[in-house]
């Protein structure tokens, strides 16, 4: 397990790198150039100037976090392809600083969704909520209140300039089914994939959050059968997941540590957290802790474990404990992420000890 945590970047983080380097057992740095917006250029000397000051600290810069894909790529627009034509240049690049996984993920509109950031727990702490019937209400409204709520702090996914053009954007949206997404999204692979061997770099796609379609948009990452049908459509090792048990818990139905067995030598990036699932399929994050929630979180690190995997992990959104709410970015406070990393290294150097696997 090779623990990471993600950092936002110099002053646009309350976190900063010598905190982190307080939390026990973080190697590595989850980053992206947080101020470019999909499509855009990544030029070199600004990739160099983060790389540095992360290697400056004794951190990897093995995993980026995201290289969000553009939505002409998504909707299968003739200008994609110039828009590749950018990626690849970004895979390029990442490549001399050390990157070996890219995490993206292929949501129509919004990466992942809530209705409300800041949901009290019977703790007092608060944390990331979904209400399915808010989610009835006018895309435009749910926006505003996750704008609003996530006030200065920008939030990846969730960029205001995108999103003010809403309507255009739906309409842009109406003809892709599921399967024109999906081949939309092979298209994309077919391109990259072939380069991201040759630097070696791996393509971690992200589960969709929650995991069903939501404001009648696909979803195409979301169960086994959706990821098996995705890895199989490009066979590459370079092609494969950001295993994600927040996104992916959010459905009962998924049998996660089932999962990972069937997927560990794909799952280049391991996200792990817990949700509390409700009867009414609402639900809420919680803290990592497996029966805090519906995850079972020791059992996937078991798996994990029992799958030698040696990939990069992260424990994700936290909570927002003793206060920290009102200077942290939303699901991504200090407090519970760094509690939740110690829950993660204890049972995997208990299972370590117990197996005497290292
Ligand atoms: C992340 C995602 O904060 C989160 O939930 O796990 O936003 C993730 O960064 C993107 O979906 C990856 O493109
Ligand atoms: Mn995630």
């Amino acid at each position: 397990m090779n623990m990471t945590w993600r950092w936002y970047g110099e002053g646009n983080d309350n976190i900063t790198l010598d905190h982190i380097r307080q939390i026990p057992g973080v190697m590595g740095i989850v980053w992206s150039l947080h101020h470019k917006v999909a499509g855009e250029v990544w030029e070199m000397d600004e990739i160099q100037k983060v790389a540095d000051q992360i290697t400056s600290k004794g951190f990897s810069t093995a995993v980026v976090e995201s290289v969000n894909v553009h939505d002409d790529i998504k909707i299968g627009l003739p200008t994609r392809d110039k828009y590749i034509d950018i990626y690849i240049d970004t895979i390029r690049k990442l490549a001399k600083v050390g990157v070996k996984v890219i995490c993206y993920n292929f949501m129509p509109i919004f990466d992942w969704t809530r209705t409300e950031l800041y949901k009290e727990l019977p703790d007092g702490s608060n944390a990331l909520f979904y209400e399915n019937m808010a989610i009835n209400e006018n895309p435009r409204d749910m926006v505003n209140r996750i704008l609003e709520g996530a006030g200065e702090f920008t939030m990846p996914g969730w960029e205001p300039e995108r999103l003010a053009r809403l309507d255009e954007l739906f309409a842009a949206y109406a003809d892709v089914t599921e399967e024109k997404l999906f081949e939309n999204l092979v298209y994309f692979l077919k391109r990259i994939i072939p380069v991201c061997e040759e630097v070696d770099i791996k393509m971690a796609i992200h589960p969709d959050d929650p995991a069903w379609p939501i404001f009648g948009l696909p979803r195409i990452v979301r169960s086994r059968d959706t990821i098996r049908r995705l890895l199989d459509a490009v066979a590459s090792p370079y092609n494969g997941l950001t295993f994600c048990t927040g996104s992916l818990g959010t459905n009962p139905k998924n049998d996660l540590p089932a999962m990972i067995r069937e997927f560990c030598n794909r799952i280049h990036f391991a996200h792990i957290r817990n949700v509390k699932v409700f009867e009414n399929g609402d639900f809420i994050e919680v803290s990592h802790r497996g029966r805090d929630g519906s995850v079972d979180v020791a059992e996937v690190v078991k798996a994990y474990h029992e799958n030698g995997f040696t990939g990069y992990v992260r424990p994700d959104h936290g909570r927002h404990l003793w206060g920290e709410e009102k200077t942290c970015r939303p699901g991504y406070g200090l407090y519970d992420r760094a509690l939740g990393i110690m829950y993660l290294l204890g049972v995997w150097d208990s299972l370590e000890n117990t197996t005497g696997v290292k």
